[in-house]
């Protein structure tokens, strides 16, 4: 099984200059690696990282899944920077807490050694950078077409990764408080901060940034498991749908939601149901095409509204398919990382 080390991008445990190229060199080759698990309309290996948190997107957020399914997905994007790329370095995160009040100043949007900067121009396309330009295909609905990753950075939504709301959330006494508090402000922070592209709820795994600001808050529910790993390894709970939550975009009661996510009622997202996504009821969803499927229908082997180890993580072939059990102790099995 793959090693990763997490290391912290923008403070004292920072990559070398080499290192971040290195990486920024193997989310290149991602993007232009073709395709290959038969994903319709995909082109890349981007694209189908994407195309599965798209097609995901009402299973995987303002759920009990959504720690346990991102810590997945991020292990996924990690492994395959080593199994397509070659890429042997180590994965950063973005200390985010380090930049409040000071977007604009981030190393993470160098425009030689990060990921470049602002958007541009009336599109807000990225202008500068290794990632300028770069054309994305999928939309909302999984229908493609050509466009580019954009993004508008503000201290506005970043301020949400504040000390204070970290120590806030690690302060939590149970998964399910540690999840929503995780979800609320800290999650909210890297989408709201770089906006754009990254406050689209399904499209924001498009900008390389995603992998960063998801190592960040995988990092800080780890952190959280450490301050008591008897009984943190194997506590999940919450909810199979979001509906009850009133926290799903254009779903549940106004002004609901978790505090300080970009995404619920009220926030900035730009988010938009597709076509025939049915807000009050998201199983099944439309777009995966694959309905009635028990997998669904059963919350993913749960086999109720609660969140189990049991329940499975999908990633439409991009991998196989694993359980929360199998990510709770990041440091072994699928995950495998060691965070510095
Ligand atoms: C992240 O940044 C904050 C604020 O600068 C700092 O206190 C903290 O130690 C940093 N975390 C890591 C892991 O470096
Ligand atoms: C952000 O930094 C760039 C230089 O890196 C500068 O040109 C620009 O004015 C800054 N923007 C803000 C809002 O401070
Ligand atoms: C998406 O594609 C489907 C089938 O190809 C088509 O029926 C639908 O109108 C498209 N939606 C949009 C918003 O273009
Ligand atoms: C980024 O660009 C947007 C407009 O595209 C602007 O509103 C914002 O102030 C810029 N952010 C920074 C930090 O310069
Ligand atoms: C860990 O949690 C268990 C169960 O709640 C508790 O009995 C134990 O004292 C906790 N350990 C620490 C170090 O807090
Ligand atoms: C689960 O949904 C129920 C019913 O809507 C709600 O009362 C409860 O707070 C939710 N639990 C969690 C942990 O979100
Ligand atoms: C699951 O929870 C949602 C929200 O609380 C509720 O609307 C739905 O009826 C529940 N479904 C089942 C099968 O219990
Ligand atoms: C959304 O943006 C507007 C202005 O751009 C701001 O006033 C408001 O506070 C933002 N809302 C959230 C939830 O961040
Ligand atoms: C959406 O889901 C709700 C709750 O299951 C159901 O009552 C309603 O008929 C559905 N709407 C459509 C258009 O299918
Ligand atoms: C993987 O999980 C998905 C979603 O739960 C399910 O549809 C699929 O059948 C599973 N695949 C395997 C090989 O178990
Ligand atoms: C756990 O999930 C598997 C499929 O992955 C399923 O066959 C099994 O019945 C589930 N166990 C429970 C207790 O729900
Ligand atoms: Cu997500």
């Amino acid at each position: 099984m793959l090693a990763l080390v997490l290391l912290v991008l923008g403070c004292g445990t920072d990559l070398t200059s080499a290192e971040k190229l290195g990486y920024l060199n193997a989310d290149l080759c991602l993007m232009s690696t073709p395709a290959r698990s038969g994903i319709a309309g995909a082109k890349t290996l981007w694209d189908e990282l994407q195309y599965a948190h798209i097609i995901q997107v009402p299973y995987v957020h303002f759920v009990g899944a959504f720690l346990p399914f991102h810590r997945y997905f991020m292990a996924i994007h990690a492994h395959l920077l080593k199994a397509e790329c070659n890429y042997a370095g180590p994965i950063p995160y973005w200390n985010e807490t380090a930049d409040v009040g000071n977007i604009n100043g981030s190393a993470i949007f160098d425009v030689e050694t990060g990921f470049g900067g602002n958007g541009t121009g009336a599109g807000g396309c990225i202008a500068d950078g290794p990632f300028a330009d770069l054309t994305l295909h999928f939309k909302e609905d999984l229908n493609t077409t050509d466009y580019c990753v954009t993004r508008s950075l503000n201290d506005r939504g970043l301020s949400s990764a504040s000390q204070e709301n970290i120590d806030t959330c690690l302060a939590a006494k149970s998964f399910t408080e540690i999840w929503s508090c995780l979800e609320g402000r800290p999650h909210g922070a890297g989408h709201g901060g770089v906006s754009g592209t990254m406050v689209n709820l399904f499209l924001s795994p498009g900008d390389p940034i995603f992998y960063l600001h998801h190592g960040f808050l995988d990092k800080l529910w780890w952190d959280w498991q450490v301050l008591n790993l008897t009984t943190r390894l194997t506590e999940i709970g919450g909810n199979n749908t979001a509906s009850g939550r009133g926290g799903f975009p254009g779903g549940g009661p106004p002004g609901g939601g978790f505090p300080g996510n970009p995404f619920g009622p009220g926030g900035n997202s730009s988010f938009v149901p597709p076509p025939g996504f049915n807000t009050s009821n998201p199983f099944p969803f439309p777009g995966l095409g694959m309905e009635p499927n028990k997998a669904f229908t059963d919350y993913f082997y749960d086999g109720g509204n609660i969140t189990t180890l049991n329940h499975t993580l999908w990633s439409v072939g991009i991998v196989q398919n694993i359980t929360i059990g199998d990510v709770m102790d990041p440091r072994s099995g699928f995950v495998c990382i060691e965070y510095l």
